[in-house]
């Protein structure tokens, strides 16, 4: 068992669930699983995971979980098979590329597994230029994106698809470029490897199914929707509570980002200093505060939101 959690029910997939109204498929393990077991927990849902159960249901909510291969997961949705997934764009973009077909909707984007696809080529490279490609091997995980990707700028190239390690294929004399995912730069550098040009940028994602949902379904799904979105903006969102001169007010209110109106309070035995609470919608950086403690402001505290609710 790697995670216990209150109000859980472990199943396995041969179990008959009754009256669960929705599922949701989720990376088994992975850079993925974490945070999106995290959102869901922040969405009020109790998850767990048994190291083998391929799905979960929840108690406190009607809906189930299943534990997948990320790239399954849109397959799972676009038929129907599960009515919502997390799952990273580049894989969605990959699917979408292939099947002519509707795909299932990108709903939501979700503020994590943050990354870029990028072709790169070793450092040493004569490739300076997206136009140095032509007639050249790309090795790659994505072959359709890249395609698409090559097919915008009218370059021919090879496209050499790997399932994995492909930033080891220049320095194996299988390709001329390479593909790939890039989130700190750190495997590129220590290939000896640079990025020619960016090809998309990438974030874990909500996906629905097209299938039409019930009338139960379709309410279930809104409130999620709801919760999901109250998490994300309590995310980004900061509590910031300060003393301040009432006349550095109008100049404490420009400081402060993405901010919402704020509550002004008296501040016993103080005639010209007052109390100020406001929710900033967007991060709070040193430098800010630095500012309105120049403007005026003392015993600054920044809290963290956990829930917010439009
Ligand atoms: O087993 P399963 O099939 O479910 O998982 P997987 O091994 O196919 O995927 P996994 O868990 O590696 O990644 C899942 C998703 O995380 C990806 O589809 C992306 O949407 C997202 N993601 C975010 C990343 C990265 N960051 C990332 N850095 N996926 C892969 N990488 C790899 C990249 O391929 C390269 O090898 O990390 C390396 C580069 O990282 P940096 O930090 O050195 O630049
Ligand atoms: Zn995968």
């Amino acid at each position: 068992m790697t995670e216990t959690l209150d109000s859980v029910r472990p199943m396995t997939a041969d179990v008959e669930v009754d009256n669960v109204m929705l599922s949701i498929a989720i990376q088994k393990k992975g850079r993925l699983h974490e945070e999106s077991i995290e959102l869901l927990k922040q969405c009020g849902l109790s998850c767990y995971q048994d190291k083998n159960a391929l799905v979960a249901r929840v108690k406190n909510y009607p809906i189930k979980i299943l534990f997948v291969r990320d790239d399954d997961v849109p397959l799972l949705v676009n038929e129907g098979v599960c009515d919502l997934g997390i799952v990273g764009d580049n894989v969605l973009q990959e699917l979408s590329c292939s099947l002519k077909a509707t795909l299932c909707e990108s709903v939501r984007p979700l503020q994590f597994g943050a990354c870029k696809l990028a072709i790169a080529v070793p450092n040493a490279s004569s490739i300076q230029d997206i136009r140095d490609l032509n007639n050249k091997r790309i090795a790659t995980s994505y072959p359709k994106i890249t395609k698409r990707f090559l097919n915008q700028y009218q370059i021919e190239s090879d496209v050499v698809m790997m399932s994995g390690s492909v930033e080891i294929a220049p320095r194996l004399n299988m390709a001329d470029a390479i593909c790939d995912l890039v989130a700190t730069g750190r495997t590129l550098m220590e290939h000896s490897l640079r990025v020619l040009t960016d090809v998309l940028a990438s974030e874990a994602v909500l996906i629905k199914t097209p299938r039409p949902f019930s009338k139960g379904q379709d309410a279930l799904y809104q409130r999620l929707l709801q919760r999901i979105d109250g998490a994300l903006r309590a995310r980004e969102s900061k509590y910031i509570l300060f003393h301040a001169p009432k006349s550095a007010l109008p100049r404490i209110e420009r400081l402060l980002p993405g901010r919402e109106a704020p509550t002004i309070l008296p501040l016993a035995g103080s005639d010209d200093r007052v109390a100020i609470h406001v929710v900033s919608r967007e991060g709070v950086f040193w430098e800010t505060i630095e500012n309105l403690k120049q403007a005026g402001a003392s015993s600054v505290l920044v809290l963290p939101i956990e829930k917010m609710l439009a």
